[in-house]
């Protein structure tokens, strides 16, 4: 019980420290391009698996152009009247905190239309790959008696001509008699009787 405890208590750990281990994944929008004119951002975005705490960071000539998150309508519209957030200082830093569909444009006219836009889709910050499996502790299953008594063939010529069965069943018999309370029984007593001394007698 207590051990159950601490394995549970060490997954949630293990679940713990790897879900801060895939952390946010940094992207710098249209890579070496950066957020331009003339660059296809659905084509960029199309190869990514965006999540929740993800950021992406847009690079560009201050002033010249603007970041700015709108809706799906307003991406649609390249309309930047109710944006939900903009900022034209050069780099923007967008941390994505919420799953689903973000949308940025620029605000500068024409840009938009021309196709500075992007529309990512980011999933919940769950989808982490599955901790490695924790260590299991070997289990320590006592070795269960022997009960069968072990025949040794010996391997030396002088055993050889010593048979089992006939110096067995002259030691066998007073035990038998003790033994044998039932005809079958007392047989097979017997004879497993007879079988372990031949054994024992075998081997010596
Ligand atoms: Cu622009």
């Amino acid at each position: 019980m207590a051990f159950g405890g601490a394995s549970l208590a060490l997954a949630a750990l293990l679940l713990v420290s790897c879900a801060s281990a895939v952390a946010a994944t940094q992207y710098t929008v249209g890579d070496t391009s950066g957020w331009t004119t003339g660059t296809d951002y659905t084509t960029w975005a199309s190869d990514k698996k965006f999540k929740v705490g993800d950021k992406l960071v847009f690079k560009y000539a201050g002033a010249a152009h603007t970041v700015d998150e709108v809706s799906a309508s307003d991406y649609a519209a390249c309309s930047s009247s109710k944006v939900l957030s903009s900022d034209s200082t050069g780099t923007t830093t967008v941390t994505l905190k919420t799953a689903g569909k973000h949308y940025f444009i620029c605000g500068v006219t024409g840009h938009c239309s021309g196709g500075m836009k992007l529309a990512v889709n980011v999933a919940a910050a769950t989808s982490a790959p599955a901790p490695a499996p924790a260590p299991t502790p070997a289990a320590d299953t006592p070795d269960a008696p022997d009960t069968t008594p072990t025949t040794k063939t010996p391997s030396s010529s002088s055993s050889s001509d010593a048979t089992p069965k006939s110096p067995a069943s002259t030691e066998v018999a007073p035990r038998a008699k003790e033994s044998s309370t039932s005809g079958a029984a007392g047989l097979r007593a017997t004879a497993w009787a007879g079988l372990a001394l031949a054994g024992l007698v075998a081997m010596f």
